[in-house]
């Protein structure tokens, strides 16, 4: 037994409440040297009478191998502990035969236990509703369509900049200006309807001298090319009335070098009110350049990245968090949105985004907080700051596999579990999944073009927990290499539009949208593929007696898949009857069947 390799964590991602009476308990252990786990649990305090003995009342129940990756099993039960309060630990045995008692003071030969004086034993003390991770239930039922303002649509021609270019008359450069607005994305509001999206992600909106607004000037500005407060209020409003909410982006880690604060910072330097808004190392610093400046900027003040646009600001100076925490609450009261993406937060204090997150949910309880974090985010996903991530790392691995070939279909599953296995499974069902975004390139072009490709990537996309988010084109098979090519003008001429993957887009979320329920909280399981090429994945995502049967074949050849023999099903996908218990796959396709009870 390798006992090196199990591992459990109390009060983590491997023991918590996922509602208030359910527990969810993980154990993980060495691949394939595990053979059973017996759970070993009870109330810390029930205990009984024997031949004059007070004894600890314990129960035991087998724990499913619910999770595989390549080099680790892991272990989960699931357990409603009468009052709310849960002692437990776990004997591991192997296919040796040997039994081991794995506790809170690691491990004791099982023989050496005993249970009735219940010593080295886990503890979750007592479940706390008000401890609970929760989410906005409107999530798990929302498919986004992320948005880049300035390239979506242009529907008011009088506020574009001067130096506003034809739209999409060329490939867009770092500065270049095509005039997307506010009233752009309005018109469009019954084409994204139609698609059947029902949440919107606007990148930055407010005052700012750039094509992305990443370098803020005024936080309760509109930008002046955008629209104005008016416009904004009848996008929500008119979003709202067609069921679809509204997210904002949060750039609070930095603010533009053109901002009042930052130019205050210049001219008056130590004398400045806002000195400490900021990480000054020494002065003078001077706009988008410093001191010492080489090509990159001194260490003179903190910046995002090396951007010395972007001056970090001091979010631990409490006239700062005052300020941010006014514009996040400002924009909730006054024009009712519904979530706030976080700009680079992972690089914001955890003390501000407790605040924030306490003041967001007082104003609106139901706001959805998405933090963009491009990897592992558990330390901000403990219920008191965001509900969700930007899913990079689920990104990836849908890359790797159906669009880059790098991985095969074992390699993906194990990523994928890995990952799924990091968090509980209140944050997976809360994730925000995308393929790409603003960041990155398109996954068209990622694909080379071929549309196929993209397509079983979106519908593995769209088969996972968490809700899925198309970046804006996808649909109409828009393309783009790396920032800033991946913002390329919106394509409104249907003669350029690729309408096949229009309609395939619109079927794929109506599919989401059917079954919503099993695809945010059903559980995966991978099922049997016989495939010897890797390529065909097999799985279901089942939610009490509803299960929806996924079978993508990634190979270059059709692959047959058996199916299990206690059910009938129905390919919901190609909308026709399965009379056998095997289904063929063409090369490069997938289908969805649903089971008929
Ligand atoms: C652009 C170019 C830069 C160039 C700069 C010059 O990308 O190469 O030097 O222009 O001005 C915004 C604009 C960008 C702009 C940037 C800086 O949208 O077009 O850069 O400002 O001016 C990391 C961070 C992540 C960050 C990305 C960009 O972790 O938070 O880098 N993303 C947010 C926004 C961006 C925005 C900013 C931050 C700044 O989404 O749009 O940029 O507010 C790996 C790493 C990640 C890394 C990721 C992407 O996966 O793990 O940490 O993200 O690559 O690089």
């Amino acid at each position: 037994m390798e006992k090196s390799a199990i591992y459990h964590q109390p009060c983590s991602s491997y023991a918590y409440p996922y509602d208030k009476e359910t527990m969810h308990i993980k154990v993980r252990s060495k691949k394939d040297d595990i053979q059973s786990v017996v759970f070993i649990y009870g109330d810390p305090y029930e205990n009984i009478k024997v031949d004059g003995e007070y004894q600890w009342v314990s129960h035991r129940a087998e724990m499913k191998k619910s999770a595989t990756t390549n080099f680790h099993d892991y272990w989960f039960i699931a357990i409603k502990p009468e009052y709310r309060r849960l002692q437990y630990a776990f004997v591991l045995t192997d296919s040796n035969g040997e039994s081991v008692f794995y506790g809170d003071r690691d491990f004791l030969p099982n023989d050496q236990v005993t249970f009735s004086v219940p010593d080295n034993f886990f503890k979750f003390p007592y479940i706390h509703e008000i401890d609970l991770f929760k989410t906005p239930e409107w999530v798990k039922s929302t498919v986004w369509y992320q948005i880049f303002p300035e390239r979506f649509d242009n529907g008011d021609p009088d506020r574009s900049p001067e130096n506003v270019l034809p739209w999409g008359s060329k490939d867009p450069d770092r500065d270049d200006f095509f005039g997307g607005d506010i009233q752009g994305i309005i018109n469009r509001l019954d084409y994204l309807k139609d698609l059947g999206i029902s949440g919107i992600y606007l990148n930055p909106i407010f005052k700012s001298p750039t094509n992305h607004k990443y370098d803020t000037l005024d936080y309760y500005t509109i930008d002046p090319h955008f629209g104005d407060k008016e416009t904004f209020r009848t996008l929500v409003q008119e979003a709202h009335k067609r069921g679809i909410r509204i997210m904002l982006d949060a750039v609070f880690n930095h603010i533009g070098s053109k901002s009042k604060q930052w130019q205050d910072v210049i001219e008056n330097e130590q004398k400045s009110v806002y000195k400490d808004w900021f990480h000054i190392h020494s002065f003078p610093v001077r706009d988008g350049e410093n001191g010492n400046f080489d090509g990159k900027p001194s260490l003179s003040f903190d910046a995002f990245g090396f951007t010395t646009t972007m001056p970090k600001l001091n979010t631990a100076n409490s006239e700062v968090q005052n300020y941010l925490l006014d514009i996040a609450t400002y924009w909730i009261r006054e024009f009712d949105i519904d979530g706030w993406r976080l700009d680079v937060a992972n690089e914001v204090d955890h003390a501000f985004w407790k605040k924030f997150h306490q003041a967001v949910l007082k104003e609106k309880e139901d706001l959805y907080i998405v933090g963009e974090i491009w990897h592992n985010a558990w330390n901000w996903l403990q219920g008191d700051e965001f509900h969700s991530v930007m899913n990079y790392p689920l990104t990836k691995s849908i890359i790797n596999f159906f669009i880059e070939d790098k991985i095969d279909s074992s390699q993906l599953i194990s990523s994928l579990n890995g990952h799924f296995m990091k968090y509980s499974r209140n944050v997976n069902e809360a994730a925000f999944n995308l393929l790409d975004s603003h960041d990155t390139a398109r996954i068209l072009t990622l694909a080379k073009g071929d549309a196929q490709k993209v397509k079983q990537a979106l519908a593995f996309l769209f088969a996972q927990t968490g809700s899925p988010c198309i970046y804006y084109g996808t649909e109409v098979g828009l393309d783009g290499g790396n920032d800033p090519l991946c913002r390329k003008c919106m394509i409104w001429d249907e003669e350029k539009q690729d309408l096949d993957m229009l309609q395939f887009t619109k079927k794929l979320i109506k599919l989401r949208n059917d079954y919503h329920s099993i695809l945010s909280q059903g559980s995966l399981d991978w099922l049997e593929t016989n495939d010897s090429s890797k390529k065909v994945l097999h799985f279901s995502r089942e939610l009490g007696n509803q299960s929806l049967i996924f079978i993508f074949n990634h190979g270059d050849k059709e692959a047959s898949v058996s199916l299990k023999e206690d059910h009938s099903y129905t390919d919901i996908w190609n909308s026709k009857e399965i009379e056998t218990k095997k289904i063929d796959v063409p090369a490069q396709g997938f289908t969805v069947l649903k089971t008929k009870s």
